[in-house]
């Protein structure tokens, strides 16, 4: 019914994913940089957002709002955005919170800068597992407060926590903020029941604050089930939980995050220093997407879970010693390239420079990352087929000169 398909051009909308990587994955702010491609031929796979239409009921949805001609200030005051939200919650998850508990952000990152500062005194520390999502480690560099990284374990490309080493640094007395990924970006994995109540276990025993960012859990593959931390632990107030309609329904850019704050002088802090007004359109737009947004999302799963199984199949015929497991969530994949490139090259150099292809990779993830790259699959199978092609064909491409240069040191011995 939905045409993932569709190619549509984002140049001149000032979207990241065209005409922002320069900054972003290469740090060259005045576009100074030179690539072998035009900017137009890279096929990107890096940010993560989704090369597909918002659905219709959405743009409809801010269309009607448009209609009433004011956008003063807003702020979500009315219940019937709590209620598309909880009613989600309930549908999806079987979990719901309180109306009072909801506050708004322009974002889950402006709320974890804002959270560090507000739980953390000046030297206690945040933890977070890694490889992770680099911007919960820049929310306690902003705030000058230390990182913990606990590595996870790779058994065979199935990632693993590390409980003993997490329990360990949960220990510290100076350790008290826990930042959880939930669902896991990048590895994609989906904690289950057993791996949250063991985590949420070791952090009440040391009465850490945690907040769980839950912006992936919309986007699982479809034998999967999504467990909010606070459905586990709901007597826990110490958890915050994050969620969003913007991974969901591609709508990042209208900056509207839901932040669920049990514990009231928490929450008495942020409602006093949050700045807590709200963009109307983006109020209409996520209203109409937990209202009317499910089946477009129940058939754009479908089409990534055969994008997911289209790289599978492409990887181990054409690149078989990359290590690769379908992501349980997200609509990222994370593959170790290790048999092919070393661990002092850069990722997203290389790729760009000798595939024109624009991902993420290695230290971009914090730590324990090295040789590994991130590749957004939201995007049309025809744009996906190409982009893997350029992958395996810049990597088999490189293999074939190492060899060549090999053979010439033998023959010249
Ligand atoms: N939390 C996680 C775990 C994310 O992956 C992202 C976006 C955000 C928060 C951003 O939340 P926002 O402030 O937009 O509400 N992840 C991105 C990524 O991996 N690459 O580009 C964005």
């Amino acid at each position: 019914m939905y045409n993932f398909d569709e190619i549509i051009d984002r140049r001149n909308t000032n979207a990241m994913s065209t005409d922002g990587f320069r900054g972003y994955i290469f740090g060259d702010n005045d576009g100074s940089m030179t690539f072998p491609y035009k900017d137009e031929e890279f096929i990107r796979m890096w940010v993560a957002d989704m090369d597909f239409a918002t659905p219709q009921v959405i743009i409809d949805g801010i269309k009607e709002r448009l209609d009433s001609k004011i956008f003063g200030y807003t702020r979500i005051l009315s219940d019937s955005y709590y209620k598309a939200f909880v009613y989600w919650c309930i549908r999806r998850y079987g979990w719901s919170f309180e109306r009072k508990h909801l506050v708004m952000s322009n974002g889950i990152i402006p709320a974890l800068f804002e959270f560090v500062e507000y739980i953390c005194k000046p030297d206690e520390k945040v933890i977070f597992l890694t490889p992770s999502y680099a911007y919960f480690k820049y929310a306690a560099d902003y705030n000058h407060r230390e990182a913990i990284c606990s590595d996870l374990i790779n058994e065979k490309g199935r990632y693993l926590i590390d409980f003993d080493d997490f329990e360990r640094k949960a220990a510290d007395e100076k350790t008290t903020l826990f930042i959880l990924c939930n669902p896991h970006n990048p590895t994609g994995r989906v904690w289950t029941e057993e791996e949250l109540r063991r985590l949420g276990d070791i952090c009440v025993k040391n009465d850490l604050w945690i907040i769980s960012d839950e912006i992936h859990c919309d986007l699982l593959r479809r034998d999967q089930k999504h467990i909010p931390l606070a459905k586990v632990f709901p007597k826990y107030d110490k958890l915050i939980t994050c969620m969003a309609p913007s991974k969901t329904f591609n709508t990042a850019g209208l900056m509207l995050s839901n932040v669920i704050i049990p514990d009231e002088k928490l929450r008495e802090i942020w409602l006093s220093r949050h700045y807590n007004f709200d963009n109307p359109l983006s109020v209409a737009g996520a209203q109409a997407a937990y209202e009317k947004g499910e089946p477009w999302l129940e058939e754009l799963r479908i089409y990534l879970d055969d994008n997911f199984t289209f790289t599978k199949d492409y990887l181990a015929e054409n690149l078989p010693n990359a290590i690769f497991e379908i992501s349980e969530a997200t609509y990222l994949a994370w593959i170790n390239v290790s048999a092919y490139l070393d661990k002092n090259e850069n990722l997203p150099m290389f790729f760009a420079y000798k595939a024109g292809v624009l991902l993420e990779g290695g230290n971009m993830f914090v730590q324990n990352s090295d040789c590994y790259i991130r590749l957004n699959l939201a995007c049309p199978r025809s744009v996906l087929a190409e982009g893997l092609k350029r992958i395996c064909d810049a990597i088999n491409a490189k293999e074939e000169e190492t060899s060549e240069s090999e053979t010439n040191v033998k023959m010249e011995v």
